[in-house]
């Protein structure tokens, strides 16, 4: 193979424009309509604009859409799994007064101009078929679906861009190659063939195996190209990953690169695969490899996978021809106990020769500080990953109060906050419904957007909070499922997270009626009140549901506080039960 201009679909092509164009596009933008890209969407801008995602010259309209929901290809038949567009709100198309032919200004969200799009089309989506054609399934338990549905925009914008610049990186320059310079190295070094190894994850023994077998199986050099952009839920930080990826050089073949895929993963398995082989392909390499579940996810409810093992290996083959790159499907490798060493599955016949270690029981060690064995992985990817992920007792959390008005979250929080004082030493903030509404919030109303917003700013301060090793104790009503989720996702990247439904029945609550607000929003005087005529749906996500009916606060507090100590978050000890066997005697003496 030659490292020429061919790329997929045709000669590579970046989208950024020479200097003087570029000064002239910033000067331009002054005037124009300025749309800023989520963080999601700088990534999706950076691969179009270097080339990446070759031969796309920007977002796609409904024409090309259509046809990647039907047949995997973009309207001129060339193969295209995953929708590229750009979603905008349906405000700014109205207020920008955006048509065909307008012109927007992409910026980066701390506002440099990236890129101009010049629309072609400005169209609304139908994001459940979108789901079912690209995901297979419109359940928002799949984590692509879930950003689809909840974070995607209810209008698009398609057209070509010109690329004024590339987004900005501040750290790990050395290992960020653009397409082209990709090609530049592997010609320049003699690499004549090239595999590349997708990974969202730290690589283990198991991965280095299977990587370092499916090179020499085809006699290429090694591409280690993770995902640095958005990943899902759950998944090591890029940093934390990057560091593991560097340390495990020295156990690869000595002709082995890495560099970094500033991506934002779909999670969407088979049609996933093509894609990633796709950029690949771009990135001037020869062979790719396609391990079991290719970015498969799992449902965050039944923890069931979405695809089929190999579906993702078939529907790469059924393109393999078209797609200007090998794949290379890799069977699991497990490790071998008599051979002291890893093997392809269907080589170890005996089932009790084989050890294995789950990702989940991965991070249940980890959590709890507990021995990981040296058969698994590297003394230097535990070191960094133990560094970045202490023991619970370690690290910050959050508890996240949910309930109707007046069913006890603030009594609730207020009592825990004092209970934690006496049994850790973390600083602990209490960010009360009613407390946030005078200060964070004072602007905000009850309508369903205020109060979505409402939480995003109570789930951003949370963050902060947890990220920086204290408790935060949040007691808004919270109403909404899908805002209640994005505030644990965001917050359980940087620590615990606890959700605890106060689930006092609506009767109790309007008996107590607190504040008088039951009694006005019956007359009528108050309009849109939780449980009376505005909605409260009730968590199947909580880690603890507590009716107050049904227990003292205190009793309910000692239950979230047993909660955080079988979780490992905090210790208790005999005496700090509430009632110390001691006292109680003395009491009852
Ligand atoms: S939300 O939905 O989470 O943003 O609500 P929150 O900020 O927690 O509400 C704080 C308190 O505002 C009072 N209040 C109302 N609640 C619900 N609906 C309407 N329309 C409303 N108007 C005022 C109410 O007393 C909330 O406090 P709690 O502690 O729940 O009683």
């Amino acid at each position: 193979m030659s490292f020429d201009d061919a790329a997929h679909g045709g000669p590579l092509k970046p989208l950024l424009v020479d200097n003087e164009r570029a000064v002239a596009l910033k000067r331009e933008a002054v005037d124009l309509p300025s749309w800023f890209l989520t963080a999601n969407q700088v990534c999706d801008l950076e691969l179009l604009l270097n080339g990446s995602f070759s031969p796309l010259t920007g977002y796609l309209g409904s024409e090309d859409l259509e046809s990647i929901y039907e047949n995997v290809r973009l309207a001129d038949g060339t193969v295209w799994p995953i929708p590229i567009t750009l979603g905008v709100n349906p405000e700014f198309v109205k207020e920008q007064g955006l048509r065909e032919g307008a012109r927007v200004a992409l910026r980066h969200p701390e506002g440099m101009v990236l890129a101009v799009l010049t629309i072609s089309e400005v169209y609304e989506p139908d994001r459940i078929r979108e789901a079912e054609a690209v995901f297979g399934t419109a359940d928002d338990g799949h984590p692509g679906v879930f950003d689809l549905l909840h974070y995607g925009h209810a209008m698009r914008l398609a057209g070509p861009v010109e690329g004024v610049e590339l987004p900005p990186h501040h750290h790990f320059l050395h290992l960020r190659q653009t397409p082209t310079r990709l090609r530049e190295l592997f010609r320049n070094t003699g690499s004549e063939k090239v595999l590349a190894f997708q990974t969202r994850n730290p690589m283990h023994r198991a991965h280095v195996a299977m990587v370092t077998r499916a090179a020499e199986q085809v006699g290429a050099d090694i591409l280690i190209h993770p995902v640095v952009g958005a990943t899902t839920v759950g998944d090591v930080d890029a940093v934390t990953r990057i560091r593991c990826y560097q340390s495990v050089l020295h156990y690869l073949p000595e002709r082995t690169r890495v560099s970094l895929l500033p991506l934002a993963m779909r999670m969407a398995g088979p049609r996933e695969a093509v894609w990633h082989a796709i950029i690949r392909r771009n990135h001037g390499c020869t062979h790719f490899v396609i391990g079991r579940d290719h970015a498969g996810p799992k449902h965050r409810k039944t923890g069931e996978p979405l695809y089929g093992m190999y579906d993702a290996q078939e529907l790469v083959a059924r393109f393999a021809d078209e797609l200007g790159i090998q794949p290379v499907p890799m069977e699991e490798v497990v490790y071998s106990k008599s051979a002291k060493a890893y093997r392809a599955a269907s080589e170890v016949t005996d089932a009790s020769d084989i050890l294995r270690l789950s990702g989940t029981e991965l991070r249940r060690r980890l959590r709890q500080g507990a021995e990981i064995p040296d058969w698994f992985s590297f003394p230097e990817v535990l070191a960094t990953l133990r560094k970045r992920y202490p023991a619970r007792n370690k690290q910050g959390f959050t508890v996240f109060f949910t309930g109707l008005p007046s069913s006890g979250k603030s009594t609730l929080a207020a009592i825990l906050e004092a209970r934690l004082m006496e049994v850790q030493d973390r600083p602990i903030t209490l960010l009360d419904g009613d407390i946030v509404r005078k200060n964070l919030s004072s602007e905000l109303t009850f309508s369903k957007e205020h109060r979505d917003l409402n939480i995003l700013r109570i789930g951003f301060v949370a963050k902060q909070i947890t990220k920086n090793g204290g408790v935060a104790l949040c007691a808004p009503i919270a109403p909404y499922a899908v805002v209640r989720r994005k505030v644990r996702d965001a917050v359980a990247e940087d620590g615990g997270f606890l959700l605890v439904h106060v689930s006092t029945p609506l009767e109790v609550c309007e008996a107590r009626d607190r504040k008088g607000l039951y009694a006005k929003a019956r007359k009528g005087i108050l309009k849109g009140f939780t449980g009376v005529d505005d909605p409260y749906e009730a968590p199947d996500d909580a880690d603890l549901v507590i009716d107050t009916s049904q227990h003292t606060a205190q009793e309910a507090v000692e239950i979230i506080l047993k909660e955080l100590d079988r979780e490992r978050y905090i210790e208790l000890k005999d005496t700090d039960e509430e009632f110390p066997r001691g006292l109680e005697a003395e009491a009852h003496a």
